[in-house]
């Protein structure tokens, strides 16, 4: 129901030193109003709104007190919601925040399901669906720039952009239905054409778009990076050094790690998720073949390899398998323990993988660590993250559609091109428009947008 009032606890569970009931809806007030006794002795009604007031929070039937408490007053329309909205700021602890939503529930509130208040937010027409799944990446940002680029979203730079396509497309489709219904006027070849160069132009635009979504997917999820490299060269090690941790078990013996191991750290505000992996080489051991595999697999999903030389050692036969493995992706060349003497010729191994940079460190001295964190962000910012000023597309819902929307363009040029009837090339243009609509919420449908919101935490 859209009309009925809803409460929740807006705050994260657990003790804080404030804790939050948010109510929304046109008996927000009312109910405040019953549950919380302000010390003016005035009603939340009647107050001004976007203002706060010192109180009493008690049960309705017993009277008694729950909580002292500061409540908010937001009037619609000028709120999160665009209804009117009360915030009852309670003692941050479990027991009072519970109470003080039963009382509301008591009072005629409903609880609110996950991302109720962003989805009236966007019922309510103040943001499209755009900016309010934004909302839930800056609640989920791993680091400040994927919190930069939700921000830009929420903005509505996303929504910006795809109106301004949305208008030429719009133009376009017009031009050629204004034939189809009138053809006695006549698409002149040179109209045509005009109309094809501007699909043209909206086309190459969202292509560009759709291509930042690499950039986009490293910013919400983290740049997969996996750190390879036969047994024993310091794969462990160098995870543990990165998390200033000892999160994997180390020891002399080759072939110590078998699992996947997976960290998160963030250096110089992007996120990366590390994997540790069991050193790859020739290896009758059933646990240790089954590892080896998942290296494999981790290889294919990463964004980027660290592939780890032992420099104290000359190069081996699994040196040069492994940096099979590793052909085509991003990578590292990772010498290690350059605190021993040297057995490596670095030339011979420049040749594993060609484009790869070398890095040379000693994880034992913590030496070389540095320059390896800034290779590493290097590596992965040519995809672009940092290219501030670009609007860059972090969802993948978003990806799908634009490159539907690209799709369908490419089909209404391709009809230009045959000379087939405008009817073709109207459809397919309203096709692209449709995608786009999809993006910020103009064409949907209830399963998308439930869709959508669940993935919100309850209270926003
Ligand atoms: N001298 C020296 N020894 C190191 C260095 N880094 C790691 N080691 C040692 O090399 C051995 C192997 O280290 P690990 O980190 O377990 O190697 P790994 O690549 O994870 O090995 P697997 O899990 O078997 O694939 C351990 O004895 C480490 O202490 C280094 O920079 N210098
Ligand atoms: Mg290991």
């Amino acid at each position: 129901m859209k009309n009925d009032t809803i409460a929740a606890i807006a705050t994260a569970p657990g003790e804080s030193g404030i804790g939050i009931v948010r109510l929304s809806g046109p008996d927000a007030l009312a109910i405040a109003g019953r549950l919380v006794t302000l010390k003016s002795g005035k009603k939340p009604k009647s107050l001004s709104t976007h203002t706060i007031h010192y109180g009493h929070a008690a049960d309705p039937v017993t009277s008694e007190i729950i909580d002292e408490v500061i409540l908010s007053v937001m009037k619609a329309p000028g709120t999160y919601t665009r209804e009117d909205i009360a915030e009852i700021n309670c003692h941050g602890g479990m027991i009072s925040l519970r109470r003080t939503l039963e009382a509301a529930v008591a009072l005629g509130a409903r609880l609110a399901e996950p991302g109720e208040f962003t989805k009236r937010a966007y019922l309510n027409g103040r943001i499209d669906l755009a900016q309010a799944e934004a909302v839930v990446d800056i609640i989920k940002a791993k680091t400040s720039e994927s919190l930069k680029a939700a921000v830009s979203q929420l903005k509505g730079r996303l929504s910006g952009e795809l109106k301004e396509i949305t208008e030429k497309l719009k133009t376009a489709a017009a031009l050629v239905e204004a034939n189809i219904e009138f053809p006695e006027e006549g698409l002149e070849s040179t109209d045509l054409k005009k109309t094809g160069r501007a699909i043209k132009g909206v086309k190459a635009r969202l292509q560009a778009l759709a291509g930042t979504a690499d950039a986009g997917k490293i910013l919400r999820e983290g740049a997969k990076v996996s750190i390879i490299g036969r047994p024993n060269t310091g794969k462990s090690s160098l995870l543990n050094e990165l998390l200033d941790e000892e999160r994997a078990i180390v020891t002399h013996l080759p072939g110590t790690t078998r699992d996947i191991i997976e960290e998160s750290i963030n250096l110089d505000g992007i996120p990366f998720v590390l994997s540790d992996t069991a050193g790859i080489r020739e290896s009758s051991d059933l646990i240790e073949k089954k590892g080896i595999q998942r290296t494999f697999n981790s290889i294919e999903a990463a964004d980027a390899v660290l592939l780890m030389l032992d420099g104290s050692a000359a190069l081996s036969a699994d040196d040069v398998e492994t940096a099979k493995r590793a052909r085509g992706k991003k990578a590292l060349l990772v010498i290690n323990k350059s605190d021993l003497t040297q057995k490596l010729n670095e030339k011979e191994a420049g040749k594993l993988l060609p484009d790869a940079k070398i890095v040379r460190i000693s994880v034992l001295r913590a030496k070389g660590i540095k320059e390896l964190k800034k290779a590493l962000r290097g590596l992965i910012e040519e995809k672009g993250i940092r290219g501030r000023e670009e609007l860059i597309i972090t969802n993948l819902r978003h990806k799908l559609l634009i490159e539907g929307a690209v799709t369908s363009l490419g089909n209404a040029l391709l009809s230009i091109e045959k000379g087939m009837s405008e009817e073709f090339i109207a459809l397919d243009i309203r096709g692209a428009l449709d995608y786009l609509g999809a993006i910020t919420g103009k064409v949907s449908t209830d399963d998308i947008i439930n869709k959508i919101f669940a993935d919100f935490c309850v209270g926003k």
